[in-house]
């Protein structure tokens, strides 16, 4: 169960974000809507939402899935591997420190973001990524270990981060995209297999019964819907444009 969330506004610079897909900038005006309505979603769905402000400095600090990682009791501040992003993570301290009793830093030169860590119950699956590395994940291990969390390595290939492919749905739900359903470490899972022309319908989010998913992805809807899931759908197209999928817009907790 999810009761708060934090989210931060996009900034006119959005447009600067880092990104690998070839689908054009972002258009600002549309990304501030595309934002609004996924804020609105998560209150209606009974969040508190956090709402902080654009900071322009930081093209991609709409994402602030990436720079902390929150536990029931927990928050850990992330050290982001893609360099233009690290000092995001002076703009989330104060906030995570006045949500959690305890909070947590991952360390030069340890490299983590919170969009590669999927939290499954008490256990957290962390992806060893280009923007996450060996020694964050076992520096990461070594904090949730002594909160009675566990963590298991994912090996990645091409994509971003771990919750690009995989979102776990809670109820042993695990919606994986089609590069990653053959994984052992998810073998135990009942998964519900993300087409790979749909590929970006992988990252979805599952908060206190419905799942969000980006809108646009048919398939993807049916098979959620028929796993017996409410669903609310949401455009997405400027954020995809950066690379972002819905998991990368919020903190919840
Ligand atoms: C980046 O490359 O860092 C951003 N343009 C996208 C971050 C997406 N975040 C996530 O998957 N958790």
């Amino acid at each position: 169960m999810f009761r708060k969330a934090i989210v931060r506004k996009p900034c006119p610079n959005l447009v600067a974000g880092i990104t690998t897909a070839d689908l054009g900038k972002p258009d600002y005006h549309r990304a501030l809507l595309q934002h609004s309505l996924y804020v609105e979603a998560l209150r209606q769905l009974d969040l508190e939402v956090i709402e902080l402000e654009a900071d322009n400095r930081f093209p991609d600090s709409v994402f602030v899935e990436d720079v902390a990682v929150c536990t029931n009791d927990l928050g850990v501040i992330t050290r982001p591997g893609a360099a233009s992003r690290r000092d995001e993570i002076g703009l989330i301290e104060d906030v995570i420190g006045s949500h959690f009793e305890r909070v947590e830093t991952i360390k030069d030169p340890a490299t983590l973001e919170g969009g590669d860590v999927m939290m499954v119950g008490s256990t957290f699956y962390v992806g060893l990524s280009d923007r996450t590395n060996k020694l964050g994940i076992s520096q990461f291990r070594s904090i949730l270990e002594k909160y009675g969390y566990s963590v298991i390595r994912v090996p990645l290939g091409e994509i971003l981060h771990l919750k690009t492919g995989v979102s776990y749905l809670e109820d042993n739900n695990l919606l994986v995209s089609d590069e990653m359903g053959d994984l052992d470490l998810f073998s135990s899972f009942n998964k519900i297999l993300v087409p790979a022309d749909e590929s970006y319908a992988a990252n979805c989010i599952w908060i206190n019964g419905t799942v969000l998913i980006p809108a646009g992805f048919p398939v993807t809807k049916q098979k959620i819907k028929d796993a017996g899931y409410k669903i609310i759908e949401l455009e997405m197209t400027e954020f995809e444009k950066l690379d972002g999928g819905l998991s990368c817009l919020s903190l919840r907790f």
